[in-house]
C-alpha cells in the first residue's frame, strides 16, 4: 500500500473547494506470482466523502488486510461480501476489491472489462469542468474541450456560479451535450431558482442536495424537468434501491469507490437497467491506475451516457502510466487491452509520488 501526491496540470473547482493536488493510494495485491493493482479515490480532506487517504490506510492496514490475506477467495466477487463485518469506508474496501479483480483478470489471462461482463471496445468519454475565475474563462474551457472531441460537458455550479454560467455556454455552444453537478450545493429552498435550468435543455442536474439525502431529491425532481442523478447519495446498492423507489433520480452515475468496488458497481448497474434507468461512469481525478479500472468497468451495456472518463493529461502530466490514456478526435477511448487492467505503472514516477508505504504480508 502506498500514499501518493500528484500535482493537477489545472487546478479543479467544486462546490466544496479548489484543489491543486491530488493525494490518493494505490493497493498492489499478490497471489502465486501475479499482482492486481487499484487506487484507492479517498481525498486527502473529507469534503466530497466522509473517507480521507487516512481513514482508508487506516481500514485497510488494520481491519481489510486482516480479513483477506491468505485467504482462498474463488472470484472477487466475493471479496466486498468478506468485508461486510465492516461498516462503511467504501472506498477503502474497493481499493482492496478492484485490486483483486484486476489480480483474478491477470490470472486468468483476461482484459478485466471482459471479466466484468462488458462487451464494447471503447467507450464514449465526457468531461467535468470546474468552477473558473470568470465566464470567459469557462466558456473558453467548453470550447477548448469540444474541440478536443469530448461527447458531453458537465460544468460544476454552486449557489453564485450556476444560472448565468449555463446560459453562458448554452449561448455560445449551442447544440451540445451539457449537464451540472452541484455537489450538494442547495437545498429544497432552491428549488424555484433551480427550475430556471430547465430551460437550457440540459441532459441533467447532478447531486443538486445533500450527501445523504433521497426524500428531498424525490421532492424537487417532481418539481424539475430537468433529470436528477444522484452520485454522492448513491453509496450503496440498498441507496439505489431507495433512490429508485422514491423516484429521487431518473439516471445515477457509478463510481466504483463510493460503491465499495466493481462487485457492487456491478449489482447497482443491473438494477438500473431493470428500472431502465440509464448509468455513466463517475471520476475522482484518477491516475491512470484508477482511470483504466474505470474504462473497463464503463464497457457494460447499461453504460449508455458518456462518463466522467477522460484524457490522462488533462489531469496529471505525466501520469504514472505507460502508454497513457487517450482520447480519439471522435470523443472515444480505447478499453486498454492486455489482461488485467492492461496499463504498466512507472516505477521511478511511482517512487516519487510516494509519501508513504507500507507491505502487509501474509500470516502463516
Ligand atoms: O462530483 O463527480 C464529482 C471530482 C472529485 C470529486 C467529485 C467529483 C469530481 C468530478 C471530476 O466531477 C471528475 C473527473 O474528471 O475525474
Ligand atoms: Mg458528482
Amino acid at each position: 500500500m502506498r500514499r501518493l501526491r500528484l500535482p493537477l496540470v489545472r487546478f479543479f473547482e467544486t462546490s466544496f473547494g479548489r484543489v491543486t493536488d491530488r493525494e490518493f493510494l494505490l493497493v498492489t495485491v499478490h497471489d502465486n506470482g501475479a499482482t492486481g493493482i487499484a487506487e484507492c479515490v479517498a481525498d486527502a480532506n473529507p469534503f466530497y466523502s466522509a473517507e480521507t487517504t487516512r481513514t482508508a490506510w487506516h481500514v485497510l492496514a488494520e481491519f481489510i488486510a486482516p480479513l483477506v490475506l491468505g485467504r482462498p477467495f474463488d472470484h472477487p466477487r466475493e471479496v466486498f461480501g468478506a468485508l461486510a463485518r465492516i461498516r462503511g469506508h467504501h472506498m477503502a474496501k474497493a481499493a482492496l476489491e478492484m485490486a483483486a479483480w484486476d489480480l483474478f483478470a491477470q490470472e486468468e489471462g483476461r482484459p478485466l472489462g471482459a471479466v466484468l461482463g462488458g462487451t464494447r471496445q471503447r467507450i464514449e468519454a465526457g468531461v467535468s469542468i470546474g468552477i473558473q475565475d470568470s465566464l470567459e474563462e469557462l466558456v473558453e474551457r467548453v470550447q477548448v474541450e469540444r474541440a478536443a472531441g469530448y461527447r458531453r460537458i458537465k460544468i460544476k455550479i454552486r449557489p453564485g456560479w450556476d444560472v448565468a454560467a449555463v446560459a453562458r455556454v448554452r449561448d455560445a455552444c449551442d447544440d451540445v451535450p451539457l449537464m451540472v453537478d452541484a455537489n450538494a450545493a442547495y437545498t429544497l429552498r432552491d428549488a424555484d431558482h433551480l427550475a430556471a435550468l430547465d430551460r437550457y435543455d440540459l441532459m441533467m442536474i447532478e447531486q443538486p442536495l445533500d450527501y445523504d439525502d433521497l426524500r428531498d431529491h424525490s421532492a424537487l425532481q417532481r418539481r424539475l424537468a430537468t433529470p436528477i442523478c444522484l452520485d454522492e447519495s448513491i453509496d450503496s446498492l440498498r441507496a439505489a434501491e431507495d433512490a429508485l423507489a422514491l423516484e429521487a433520480c431518473r439516471i445515477i452515475n457509478i463510481k466504483p469507490g463510493r460503491l465499495g468496488g466493481h462487485g457492487p458497481s456491478l449489482a447497482v448497474h443491473d438494477l438500473a437497467a431493470r428500472h431502465d434507468v440509464p448509468v455513466w461512469h463517475g471520476g475522482m481525478l484518477e491516475s491512470g491506475v484508477g482511470r483504466a479500472h474505470n474504462i473497463h468497468l464503463s464497457t457494460l451495456a447499461n453504460f449508455t451516457l458518456p462518463g466522467d472518463v477522460a484524457a490522462s493529461r488533462r489531469y496529471y502530466a505525466p501520469d504514472l502510466i505507460d502508454p497513457e490514456i487517450d482520447v480519439a478526435p471522435d470523443g472515444t477511448i480505447a478499453v486498454p487491452a492486455g489482461p488485467g487492467i492492461g496499463v504498466h505503472l512507472v516505477t521511478d514516477r511511482v517512487a516519487a509520488a510516494t509519501l508513504e508505504m507500507l507491505e502487509l504480508p501474509t500470516r502463516p
